[in-house]
């Protein structure tokens, strides 16, 4: 990035901007996509602030609460998710949402119902908060039919039918990346203007990576596949350069290098998890839809995982993604060994 010249810009693209000028491509859209965007938008921007807050508000530290996976709820998890709820339901958009720390569904009330679905991971990454490792927020949206009330069914449905996914990685800048189903643009935070400004347009992601990126710490419980791909990075049989190893153990940062640098990321199935750990609504499909609109694949050992259909809101999915040729070289391994 070129920050002298950045410094003389005055042509800012802000992602409401840019939201704007997709929007105005579509002339049957009422705007309402936008609105609930400009919400989201605000609620990363509350979590980003409260993120880096976090050590002098002493805000780190256990709530004294687990969520629905058994896990141990941070104070910023309880604060995020309340924020994301909130900023969700008062945009009068929303019908239906689902939230990692909620167990159940949240129907919004009728007189603040739209037409749109969002299921999110307002904290993603939280063991990592009191480390100051990069976490972030994740988040994919559905469309209903006009005057349809909305019901859990209509979230357990394909990926594919998502119209929007997106993640704000709260790192040493804060970073929005965003697909309405196009391409997929990376808006960072001005904290001076307070604006996301489009710093990554047209995401591409690498055809093959130098990278991969696992928790290899499961190794003994891999299946013969992730094993036999995780060697060949290390010891590729063709003479090439053996891959690097990259792994934060946060989704949003991972994923985000892996957008840009190429490489794969994976969370695969083991003899302990044979869902393996990432969850299907708020983790999985939104990545997956962002891997898959950049250029690259996303995977579960079994299929494409877009179109993979969940039967609860909770559940979980191996996942391989990344670029196109790494995650093709998955599949073929998946393949032959009839796994
Ligand atoms: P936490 O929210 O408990 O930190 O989990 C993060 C996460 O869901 C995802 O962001 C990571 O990719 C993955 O779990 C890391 O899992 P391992 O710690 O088992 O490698």
């Amino acid at each position: 990035m070129d920050h002298a010249a950045d410094a003389q810009r005055t042509d800012l693209m802000t992602l409401t901007r840019h939201v704007l000028n997709e929007q105005s491509k579509h002339p049957e859209a009422r705007g309402d996509l936008t609105i609930l965007l400009n919400h989201i938008v605000l609620g990363c921007k509350f979590v980003c602030s409260a993120v880096n807050k976090a050590g002098l508000a002493k805000l780190i530290g256990l709530a004294g609460e687990t969520n629905v996976q058994g896990e141990e709820q941070k104070k910023l998890d309880v604060l995020s998710n309340q924020v994301f709820v909130k900023a969700l339901t008062s945009s009068g958009r929303t019908n239906v949402l689902v939230s990692e720390e909620d167990e159940e569904a949240i129907f919004v009330p009728e007189k603040l119902r739209g037409r749109y679905c969002v299921v999110f991971d307002p904290l993603d990454g939280s063991s990592n908060i009191d480390c100051g490792v990069s976490i972030g927020t994740i988040f994919g949206i559905y469309m209903l039919e006009a005057g349809k009330a909305g019901t859990v069914d209509d979230l357990l449905k394909a990926g594919t039918s998502m119209v929007a996914a997106g993640y704000c990685m709260y790192g040493s800048s804060c970073t929005l990346v965003l697909s309405t189903g196009e391409d997929v643009n990376g808006f960072t935070l001005d904290p001076s203007l307070g604006e996301f400004i489009l710093t990554h347009p047209h995401i591409r992601i690498p055809e093959k990576g130098k990278i991969y990126s696992v928790n290899e710490g499961n190794a003994k419980n891999w299946d013969e596949p992730t094993t036999k791909f995780v060697e060949k990075a290390k010891f590729p049989e063709d003479g090439s350069s053996p891959k690097s190893l990259r792994y934060i153990g946060s989704m949003v940062a991972d994923v985000h290098r892996t957008l840009l640098y190429g490489g794969i990321f994976m969370y695969p199935a083991d003899k302990k998890s044979p869902n393996g750990k990432l969850r299907v609504l708020y983790e999985v499909f939104p990545m997956s839809f962002l891997v898959e609109k950049a250029g690259g694949q996303a995977f579960t050992g079994k299929q494409r995982a877009l179109e993979l259909v969940p039967k609860k809101i909770h559940e979980r999915s191996p996942i391989f993604l990344g670029s196109y040729d790494d995650v093709e070289e998955v599949k073929e391994l998946y393949k032959q060994y009839g796994a």
